[in-house]
């Protein structure tokens, strides 16, 4: 099994490299596969070393499955290429999550939509994965209509250049910023883009891609995104209505029985998610579950995840392993 990884020295690709090996994935080759700056860089797997070789190289060597995450810009030129040379693509950017034609998997809830015939799958947006897996399992029991939720995002989100940014301001030192403003001591309602209606690309992820993955547009959400230095990972604030009553204890153990997602919730000793502990795990932790008495109905809960793991690099792989154990590719 020949696999590609597009994107291979950047953040998110990085991890994608550590977890595959972790996971001791199947694969006989790996391709690190970055830009003409990075190509000849040397790329330690397990016992090998590999080369980092151009997209057009990568594409000739017909890898089976191909990881990308290197922006949306490059997947839409080159996914349809390496699918059209036979390759499965696992896309970790936003450009085909919204595409009809493109599946949008978070492997506990929807692999089993996959078939033979996707060439390019979508990996949801990393706030989307961890709100998604606490989603799922109280919707399919509670019947969801609406969805408020407040996300905390790691500076890691944006990558290498904001994680510099963070440190230049520890530092006193002035630098290249990722963001308009400085993030040491401070909060940004500004995740990725603003849009005409008011909201970021970010929150409006949030409130399409969940829709598309419970294959339920009746389920609403709005959301707030901010960024704040913080590295380990994503913190959710959700607040969720419900069609019917439910009871907390019945809400902990359907959450705690749904894999891939642990419950941290005893505020007696201090017991709740957050990020500096959920850093390098793959797990989505939940916490601070608790009745909403504003409303009948609805619940209150906090959602934290490493956004570089299960939130990109974990969940492609994830699909991937779905596509090999079900003989998909
Ligand atoms: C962010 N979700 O955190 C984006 C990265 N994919 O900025």
């Amino acid at each position: 099994m020949k696999v590609a990884v597009v994107g291979a020295t950047g953040m998110v690709g990085n991890v994608m490299l550590k977890v595959l090996e972790e996971r001791n994935f199947p694969l006989t080759e790996l391709i690190p596969v970055a830009s003409e700056r990075s190509v000849g860089k040397k790329v330690k797997y397990g016992n090998n070393e590999y080369s980092v070789v151009s997209l057009e190289t990568a594409v000739s060597m017909k890898p089976e499955i191909a990881l990308f995450s290197a922006g949306g810009e490059t997947s839409l030129l080159w996914a349809p290429k390496f699918a059209a040379a036979g390759t499965t693509v696992i896309d970790n950017s936003s450009a085909w999550r919204m595409n009809p034609e493109n599946k949008l998997v978070i492997p506990e809830i929807n692999a089993s939509l996959l078939n033979r015939n996707d060439k390019i799958i979508a990996n949801p947006n990393c706030s989307t994965i961890q709100l998604l897996m606490a989603l799922k399992p109280l919707h399919d029991v509670y019947n969801i209509k609406r969805v408020v939720v407040s996300t905390y995002q790691s500076i890691t989100g944006t990558g290498v250049k904001a994680v510099k940014q963070l440190e230049n301001e520890y530092a006193g030192e002035k630098g290249e910023m990722a963001y308009p403003y400085p993030i040491h001591r401070n909060a940004l309602p500004h995740c990725d883009v603003f849009q005409d209606n008011g909201y970021t690309k970010e929150e409006m992820k949030l409130t399409l891609e969940t829709k598309k993955i419970l294959g339920d547009d009746s389920v609403n959400v709005t959301a707030t995104a901010i960024r704040i230095p913080v590295v380990g990972g994503h913190s959710e604030s959700v607040n969720i209505e419900f069609s019917k009553d439910f009871e907390e204890a019945d809400v902990r153990k359907l959450l705690s029985e749904f894999p891939g997602v642990t419950v941290q919730d005893n505020t007696a000793v201090n017991t709740y998610p957050m990020p500096i502990y959920a850093e390098g795990k793959d797990d989505v932790f939940v916490g601070r579950i608790r009745r909403d008495h504003s409303q009948p109905n609805t619940l209150n809960m906090w959602i934290v995840a490493d956004n570089l793991r299960k939130g990109a690099a974990t969940n492609a792989i994830q699909i991937a392993e779905y596509l090999i154990q079900n003989k998909l590719v």
